[in-house]
């Protein structure tokens, strides 16, 4: 008897020994689910859909609510494989929103969504459940941006927190092409039809309790990858389908180096192998070898009395896809020196119109306006001289 339970115990711990190091390696981090509570919220931001309504009714609509007003706005929207049919009738505070759960273009029988207003101040209807055609449950939330835009994201994420080394990483994931898994990797296809084509990852990579912005060119929030850099190292990600667990696998992933040439350029990148930004007065950040979407741009310098100056661009001219090949360092010099274009062209009645367009070192665009502190700084003035240098006619550049 005793030699039998010495040869279990043997086995018990050979078995130890060999799987040990291997369970070990993975770590698997258990998830909760938690509110969304607004679309301010970073996890949101990435999910998030503007959904456009016209007043007077819908093509879909057959019977409006009981005593809806003349300004009441309608929207149809896809979300979840469903489409759904709404009305909304606006006001400041407490908007009423009419969905067509039962989808039959009468929205008499539907009893209205009333918002309230979250922590960030925005008119928030109550999480709505819907079914996806396999049956998964979704959490959709809808918010009134206005009387003709309503906002659309998952109401819930999941959390945990990863435990790497002696440090701990609060990790989230969220549905936010609304199929009911949270496993959709980005693929480099941003966009389906109307949303998102990917889920969600958040984590909080400095530990302040807050997701947003980067790390060591690292974004905290980024559409679901194949790899996440934690501290020095790689991890492959596996969100389950469920969000049941993350699952997180130490990874040999190799890389190359980004050089933007200047430190004032914000410049937001996606790739499978996740989201990283250059900012913060980096030129340069090391990358995972792969294939890169610019898909934020913008300059952003301190001047010596302390403002901030910000001038928006969009990733154009050669600052759109590229590659990183591992051990490359590429150079993409973006920004200045910048190079004011006008362009001259014959408006309404042989009047001519003049535009003025911002272009940097990689053709890049910005716009004409400069923002100090986040606010939008007056537009130059232009003075037109003839060949002589005398002065013919003068004015101001316009927004739009
Ligand atoms: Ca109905
Ligand atoms: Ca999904
Ligand atoms: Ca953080």
């Amino acid at each position: 008897m005793d030699r039998v339970i010495l040869t279990g115990a043997a086995l018990l711990i050979a078995l130890c020994v060999t799987v040990v190091p291997l369970w070990a390696d993975t770590i698997s981090v258990p998830l909760k689910p938690m509110e969304i509570p607004d679309s301010t919220n970073a996890m949101a931001q990435l999910a998030v859909r503007r959904v456009a309504g016209q007043a007077g009714g819908h093509p879909t609509l057959r019977v409006p609510p009981k005593g809806i007003s003349r300004q009441a706005t309608y929207f149809s929207v896809q979300v979840a494989g469903k489409t759904l049919l709404m009305a909304m009738e606006y006001s400041r505070s407490a908007s009423k929103l009419y969905v067509d759960g039962n989808a039959d273009g009468d929205l008499s029988n539907d009893r209205p969504l009333v918002a309230r207003r979250s922590r960030g101040r925005k008119q928030v209807f109550p999480a709505m459940p819907l079914k996806t055609a396999d049956g998964s449950k979704v959490f959709v939330k809808i918010e009134a941006a206005s009387q003709y835009t309503l906002y659309i994201y998952p109401g819930a994420m999941y959390s945990g927190t990863a435990k790497v080394g002696d440090k701990s990483f609060r990790v989230f994931v969220a549905d936010a092409n609304f199929n009911g898994t949270f496993s959709d990797r980005y693929s480099g296809t941003s966009r389906a039809t109307g949303g998102p084509a990917y889920d969600v990852l958040g984590v909080d990579m400095d530990g302040n309790r807050r997701l947003g912005g980067a790390v060591n060119c690292c974004e905290e929030v980024m559409p679901l990858p194949k790899v996440v850099r934690l501290g020095d190292a790689f991890y492959s990600v596996s969100a389950a389908a469920d969000a049941k667990t993350l699952e997180l696998e130490p990874a040999q992933v190799e890389t190359g180096t980004l050089d933007v040439g200047m430190p004032y350029a914000n410049l937001l990148l996606w790739s499978e192998n996740g989201a990283y930004r250059i900012s913060d007065g980096n030129a340069k950040c090391e990358l995972p070898a792969g294939h890169y979407t610019p898909k934020d741009l913008n300059l952003v310098k301190k001047d010596k009395g302390g403002a901030t100056w910000t001038l928006d661009g969009y990733p154009s001219g050669k600052v759109t896809s590229f590659d990183i090949a591992a051990g490359e360092t590429k150079s993409l010099p973006l920004g200045t020196p910048l190079k004011a274009k006008v362009s001259i062209g014959r408006g309404t009645g042989g009047a001519l119109s003049l535009s003025f367009n911002i272009y940097g070192a990689a053709d890049e665009s910005y716009g004409a306006g400069a923002y100090r502190n986040g606010r939008r700084q007056p537009l130059p003035r232009f003075t037109i001289v003839d060949e002589s240098g005398k002065k013919v006619g003068s004015g101001s550049w316009s927004y739009g």
